[in-house]
């Protein structure tokens, strides 16, 4: 759960994204005053917006959702909750909150974060002092004192004459601007309007009169804020305008949207690099300055930065060393992981392949069939030399069974009814081809490799480098089983394991 500061901050921003750094190379004017001296009214009148008069004498909006419109306020709560700015003409107008607003110390800092960004982000800036003829001369103009104090302290080590006009609102309708300056001579001292009044940067807006507005004041109102001068404002410095917040309350501000922009960047770059490598990769290069961009673009981290640099400065080390770095460590050491066991994986499967290359068919007992001729492999009662010949028939026989016997050196092939093991013979030969036959001895030229191919397999004696074929020289009706150096079609063989 994001702390209430936090969330605060986050809806004023998405209501108000176009606020932020709005006033980048821009020249600004902006309207300063306390709550309900008229400000937001006065902008709608310079603006033209569609004004009429309520019941009760006040200038109100006729068209109330008017989105240009700047809100308007009638009770002592300031209507401008949050800074607005409305361009009309040449001048963008900055509607600022009123001063001795009591809306709560976050709404306030907020405030104060937008006011501070939109004049030392603005080229030049010029500012609209606005106030009440009421204001004016009630407590002796100690009202007004106060409020060119709040300014002084809000733009400090500027002399805010030089780049400021005054305009008096709710003066009586009847009255010309001289009879207004010189009502308000009799009343109070006049001396903190000095610059102003000499330069001729005061100009009034009277009460609507008989339900009418006057228009005329426009004319003189706009013809005095074109010819204040505007100025390049470098530092505003809020921290009169709210109770300094609670350090820990800042901490936790700054630690929830470090963390939010990290998941985020964390939680996008996991989905976006699918394979561990290229992953890996990422999270050891690109993810700092990725997150580095990201911090620089967050709207709360740059509103809040100027106020709270060394807090800030803090908790962005700690929530380097505390999150950022371990959650970093964390996916790399996975990555390693998924890549190693990715490695082993394939070296297993090649392992395999190569063993199964070297023996493909398991030990076991087994009818040879030839795929060419349909014929089984059987240890015959002919012989040559001495010695049984294998020869293959279409039947299978009691002497067709052999048993697959595995050693390093090769396969055997055991022949159980005569207890014999075939070998291809060094010297007996039809034809000029080598016979295979059988003996109870295992002799070098006893040992075969088997082959799979793609037609089947193919029995390969070692000694002689010779693959056992079906010849088509017969014995007693049977052919023989002999050795050739290439493989032929005759050369195929299939292996019917023989269970139970
Ligand atoms: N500008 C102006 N407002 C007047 C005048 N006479 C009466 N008002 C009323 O004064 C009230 C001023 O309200 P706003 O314009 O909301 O005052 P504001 O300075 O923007 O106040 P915040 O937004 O609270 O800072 C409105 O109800 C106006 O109708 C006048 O001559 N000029
Ligand atoms: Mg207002």
């Amino acid at each position: 759960m994001k702390s209430q500061i936090h969330q605060k901050f986050s809806r004023f921003l998405e209501e108000n994204s176009q606020l932020f750094n709005s006033s980048i190379g821009k020249e600004i004017t902006v309207y300063i005053g306390n709550t309900g001296s008229g400000k937001s009214t006065l902008i709608n009148y310079l603006c033209n917006i569609e004004l009429t008069v309520s019941n009760n004498d006040n200038i109100i909006l006729k068209n109330s959702s008017d989105y240009h419109a700047m809100k308007i306020g009638c009770s002592s709560s300031s209507q401008t909750s949050s800074p607005q700015f409305v361009q009309y003409g040449d001048i963008l107008h900055y509607d600022f909150p009123g001063f001795g607003d009591t809306r709560g110390e976050t709404q306030n800092l907020i405030n104060g974060c937008f006011i501070k960004n939109v004049i030392e982000g603005a080229k030049f800036s010029r500012l609209i002092i606005v106030i009440s003829i009421d204001e004016i001369i009630a407590q002796r103009g100690m009202i007004f004192k106060n409020l060119i104090k709040t300014i002084a302290l809000l733009i400090p080590n500027q002399q805010i004459e030089y780049f400021s006009s005054l305009i008096i609102t709710k003066t009586n309708p009847s009255l010309s601007l001289e009879e207004v300056i010189n009502f308000i001579k009799k009343k109070i001292d006049i001396e903190s309007f000095g610059y102003w009044l000499e330069n001729g940067k005061i100009s009034k807006m009277s009460q609507p009169q008989r339900k009418i507005i006057n228009q005329d004041d426009k004319v003189s109102i706009l013809r005095m804020i074109r010819s204040t001068r505007a100025k390049k404002i470098n530092e505003v410095n809020i921290n009169s305008m709210f109770l300094v917040s609670e350090v820990e309350d800042i901490k936790e501000v700054y630690y929830e949207e470090l963390s939010d922009i990290a998941s985020e960047i964390i939680k996008k770059a996991k989905m976006k690099y699918n394979d561990p490598i290229s992953k890996k990769a990422y999270f050891m290069n690109k993810i700092k300055s990725d997150y580095q961009r990201n911090i620089e673009n967050s709207a709360l981290i740059c509103l809040l930065v100027p106020i709270y640099r060394n807090i800030y400065n803090q908790v962005l080390y700690n929530h380097e060393i505390k999150f950022f770095l371990p959650q970093i460590q964390q996916t790399i050491l996975l990555c390693e992981n998924l890549i190693e066991s990715e490695k082993s994986k394939q070296l297993e499967k090649k392992i395999k392949i190569l063993e199964e290359e070297k023996c493909p068919i398991k030990p076991g007992r087994y009818h040879i069939e030839n795929t060419y001729y349909n014929e089984y492999l059987f240890v015959s009662g002919d012989k040559k030399n001495g010695d049984n010949v294998v020869e293959t028939r279409s039947q299978i026989l009691g002497r067709s069974e052999f048993h697959l016997i595995k050693n390093s050196e090769g396969y055997l092939f055991f022949n159980p009814q005569y207890n014999k093991y075939i070998f291809l013979s060094d010297s007996d030969k039809i034809k000029g081809d080598r016979v295979l036959e059988a003996h109870s001895n295992i002799f070098s030229k006893s040992y075969f490799e088997i082959h799979k191919k793609d037609q089947g397999f193919v029995i390969k004696n070692i000694k002689h480098s010779e693959y056992l074929f079906v010849s088509g020289d017969i014995i007693n009706g049977d052919r023989v089983v002999e050795g050739k150096q290439r493989i032929e079609k005759r050369s195929f063989f299939r292996f019917v394991e023989l269970v139970g």
